[in-house]
């Protein structure tokens, strides 16, 4: 199969998860906590990783799935096709809000992101991106991120960060927010890089985030030229929970070097 083709099933495996998720809206939900009393998980975030492991493990037997809710496989290393997904994004959003929530899906062969995805499943609006071929929301191509510079910069910041805290320098944080035109906070991750990579947004940065977090928007957002590492500045890490800054390349390295210190572990 082409990576045209794999592109056109994953496009419509995620708009008949999107239709079932949206009719799923005025339903009774079963919510759960996870880590922690704000980790929450519904039956339709499991319902929706499911439909996903039974289509894949039916139409592509040799392809391996990485999902939030483990209905996959067990994943150690990224040989071969894999698909990494997140059902949904902003789950919290998804039971108190029923909008800003997404579903993020990136594919990757032989640890290569090849396709990737973002479907914000109340509007309809759907970022994709094949490697080397651009970045697209719906049938639009995203622009090539232009120049900016920190003080007319919009970065997606959650507030918990401006507190004292035992991994990153708050008062840095706070100069941060001081420096920047505006801080925003959506509460999914997927959705914020997505509006990195179309530039309503100038960076992300999240302290603790896992590889569905991320996969399917670091396609996409490399699409149009946004730079994703760690809070060291090291490559994202696919595999593993980490640290996460995507940002327009003219900024990138400037909030690295003068507004993101980790304290020491
Ligand atoms: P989720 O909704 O899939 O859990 C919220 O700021 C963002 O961080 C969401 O994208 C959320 O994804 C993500 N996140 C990652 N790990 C989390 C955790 N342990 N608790 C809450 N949100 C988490
Ligand atoms: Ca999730």
């Amino acid at each position: 199969m082409t990576t045209s083709e794999l592109d056109r099933y994953a496009k419509s495996l995620i708009k008949e998860a999107g239709r079932r998720i949206r009719h799923s809206l005025g339903s009774d939900l079963t919510i759960e906590t996870k880590a922690d009393a704000n980790d929450l998980v519904t039956n339709i975030d499991k319902e929706t990783e499911r439909f996903f492991v039974e289509r894949i493990r039916r139409d592509f037997p040799g392809h391996r799935l990485l999902g939030e809710e483990g209905f996959g496989d067990l994943i150690e290393g990224l040989e071969g096709t894999v698909w990494i997904l997140d059902p949904i994004d902003g789950t919290m959003n998804f039971v108190h809000q029923q909008r800003n929530f997404a579903i993020s899906l990136g594919i990757f062969e032989e640890g290569t992101g090849i396709l990737g995805y973002i479907y914000d499943v109340v509007n309809d609006e759907l970022y994709s991106a094949k490697k080397g071929e651009g970045a697209y929301l719906n049938d639009e191509r995203l622009a090539d991120l232009s120049e900016t510079a920190v003080p007319e910069s919009i970065v997606g910041v959650n507030s918990t960060w401006l507190m004292p805290n035992p991994y990153l320098d708050h008062e840095a944080i706070i100069r941060l927010v001081r420096d920047i035109r505006g801080a925003r906070s959506y509460g999914s991750a997927a959705l914020e890089i997505a509006h990195v990579a179309s530039g309503r947004l100038d960076a992300y940065m999240s302290l603790r985030l896992s590889p569905w977090d991320i996969a399917g928007g670091f396609i996409i957002a490399h699409e149009t030229g946004a730079i994703a590492s760690n809070f060291r500045g090291e490559p994202a890490n696919l595999l593993e929970q980490d640290s996460f800054l995507i940002a327009n390349p003219s900024i990138h390295q400037t909030l690295l070097d003068r507004y993101i210190k980790m304290k020491a572990q």
